[in-house]
């Protein structure tokens, strides 16, 4: 993305991909609302849902497992301005600011990729940079977007699964 195009409001339609979680209160439930309220958005189409999982946590492993799925979406907001929107679905859920870094949350939504962005911003980090050692974004992802290519490590999303170098053990069982 070059510099016009980043501060620019009109940028073209992109293809992103999502990951969504919660691991407090009706977790599916949780997700889905958070779902709803982004296709109600003017800027944003939900494209797909993957599957959901229910996923050891990991990082801060003291709190509940997770519900995790994974979303494609349409949009033509930059990602800075996403990133505004996917947190202020969060706090419509109820999310408040957390006190343990990875702790616990009623709703999370993270860009994974933008396009082929790879970006750094004060809010965003694209790709995002731990996606690939962590089981429960790769396989949901993985239902949805199993051919797609990271854009820096140059490896398609199936590959990345079948090699998690973050958390191998990490367990992920349907929903
Ligand atoms: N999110 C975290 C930290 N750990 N573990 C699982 N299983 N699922 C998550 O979504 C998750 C996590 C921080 O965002
Ligand atoms: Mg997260
Ligand atoms: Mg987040």
């Amino acid at each position: 993305m070059n510099t016009e195009s980043t501060s620019s409001n009109a940028l073209c339609w992109t293809t992103v991909y999502l990951s969504i979680g919660s691991n407090m209160g009706d977790k599916h439930q949780n997700c889905l609302q958070g779902i709803a309220l982004l296709d109600g958005l003017d800027r944003i189409t939900v494209e797909a849902i993957s599957p959901f999982y229910r996923t050891e946590p990991v990082d801060f492993t003291d709190q509940d497992w997770f519900v995790n799925g994974a979303l494609k979406i349409g949009t033509d907001l930059h990602p800075d301005a996403l990133m505004d929107q996917l947190k202020e679905i969060e706090r419509e859920l109820g999310q408040f600011k957390k006190s343990v870094r990875f702790g616990p949350r009623i709703l999370d939504l993270d860009i994974i990729f933008y396009g082929e962005e790879i970006l750094e911003t004060d809010r965003v980090i694209l790709p995002h940079p731990r996606m690939h050692q962590r089981n429960f974004v790769l396989t949901p992802l993985c239902d949805i977007a199993p051919e797609v290519i990271h854009p820096v490590l140059k490896i398609g999303v199936r590959a990345l699964l079948g090699d998690v170098v973050g958390e191998p053990e990490q367990a992920v069982v349907p929903l």
